[in-house]
């Protein structure tokens, strides 16, 4: 059958069946069979925040290509065609964490089998191994080591701003942020500022997991509550830092805690505008406490991308980590609302520790590749966004 046939034989089974999708008459020819779609779909073509309703009813219909066709008309709106990668390597000092978080398969307790920590040459000697291109990012994330100071992590940053002067360092979620200024009997602003003064120029987005206590309280008792987390993030915005937000779903989580944890992360950036990318992170069970849970569906981790462009009006980027949804998703993603892919992150530990079958790293000319193919144009950015010109091993950013 030629692909004309099939596309005429699709719509006439759809007219049979009783699924036909309705125009809503709008002249962008938005179609859905949802009807609880057409009220949402009339508020984003008038550029309206969508309510807690809303989201519940994206994250119900049944219609997913009408949710990501609203959540792709709301990303090119943005962004057209463009869609950001990065060039970063992942570096995970230590996964000792006084921490025994039931999502987690990274963390070890302090001289079990398989844990790890870092010396400082063999962190600073980490970072540049591996990849020949020239990284313009070090995303630094580790466990909640009971024995390592503050002063150990301001050496690390400061090891790397000399030997690397023009990386930028996202380094530390804001779980452990707080960790370290308890531990250093500090205020969380006093750590941030220690933390800016080695190097410190941005933060990732993980440890927000779902900030419900209901769920929290399951998947990640020993961490800080999700009221710590959005305000040790106000206080690091509030100071000029800039940051990334996460979400974990996809474990017991329900779609009121998902659309709770959305609206508070729009609330803070309404009052901060500190957020740069929001990434919702797929639950990945094996070798966890949740292993008995299964994985998220394609569809789901879509889902999930295209309701996070909607209710997240006010997030400039939504990040599709390929590393965790698979290049296959995340590359379907880009059209369902992501205008980022992440980066070629060279060596991942948190989900390959979790059963993750992805590769360790991608090159750029692979990720350009996926962009391309998925009918965009690739541009490869800094963490802030700028955009990077290469030249062999080299490169400048536009400022
Ligand atoms: O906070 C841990 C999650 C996060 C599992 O800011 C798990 O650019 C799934 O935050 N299955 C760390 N997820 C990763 C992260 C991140 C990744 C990429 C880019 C950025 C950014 C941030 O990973 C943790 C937690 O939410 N995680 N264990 C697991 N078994």
């Amino acid at each position: 059958m030629s692909l004309e046939a099939a596309l005429r034989y699709h719509q006439s089974m759809q007219s049979t069946v009783g699924n036909t999708r309705q125009t809503t008459g709008h002249p962008s020819g938005f179609r859905t069979y949802d009807s609880r779609l057409e009220p949402i779909a009339a508020k984003v073509f008038a550029q309206e925040r969508l309510s807690a309703d809303d989201g519940l009813a994206l994250y119900a219909s049944r219609d997913v290509l009408a949710v990501g066709w609203l959540a792709n008309h709301v990303r090119e709106r943005m962004h057209g065609d463009v869609t950001y990668f990065n060039v970063n390597r992942h570096i995970n000092p230590t996964n000792v964490c006084v921490a025994a978080c039931k999502l987690c398969a990274f963390g070890r307790k302090k001289g079990d089998a398989g844990s790890y920590t870092m010396a400082l040459d063999e962190a600073w000697a980490t970072a540049a191994s591996g990849y020949t291109e020239a990284v313009t990012e070090f995303h630094i994330v580790g466990g909640l080591h009971p024995d390592l100071p503050l002063e150990f992590f301001l050496d690390l940053v400061r090891g790397l701003k000399e030997r690397f002067p023009k990386v930028h360092i996202k380094a530390f979620t804001m779980v452990e942020i707080a960790f370290l200024a308890k531990r250093a009997k500090l205020t969380i602003k006093q750590t941030l500022e220690k933390l800016r003064d080695a190097g410190v120029d941005s933060m990732p987005g993980g440890g927000a997991e779902i900030f419900t206590h209901r769920v929290r309280s399951i998947i990640c008792d020993h961490k800080i509550d999700g009221e710590e987390w959005l305000e040790t993030a106000r206080l690091a915005h509030k100071m000029g830092f800039r940051s990334n937000a996460t979400m974990l779903y996809g474990h017991i989580e329900y779609d009121e805690d998902r659309v709770d944890h959305l609206l508070k992360l729009r609330a803070l950036q309404d009052e901060t505008g500190g957020f740069q990318t929001f990434i919702p992170l797929a639950f990945h069970p094996e070798n966890t406490p949740l292993d008995h849970l299964p994985v998220t569906t394609g569809l789901t981790d879509i889902r999930q991308i295209a309701v996070s462009r909607l209710l997240l009006d006010n997030f400039a980027h939504i990040k599709a980590y390929w590393q965790m949804l698979t290049p296959k998703i995340a590359q379907i993603a880009l059209r369902f609302g992501a205008d980022d892919l992440d980066g070629t992150v060279i060596e991942e530990k948190i989900y390959h520790d979790a059963g993750a079958t992805t590769p360790q790293g991608m090159t750029r000319k692979e990720l350009c590749r996926l962009i391309t193919e998925a009918g965009r144009v690739p541009v490869e950015r800094d963490t802030l966004y700028h955009a990077v010109t290469r030249t062999e091993d080299s490169f400048t950013v536009a400022v």
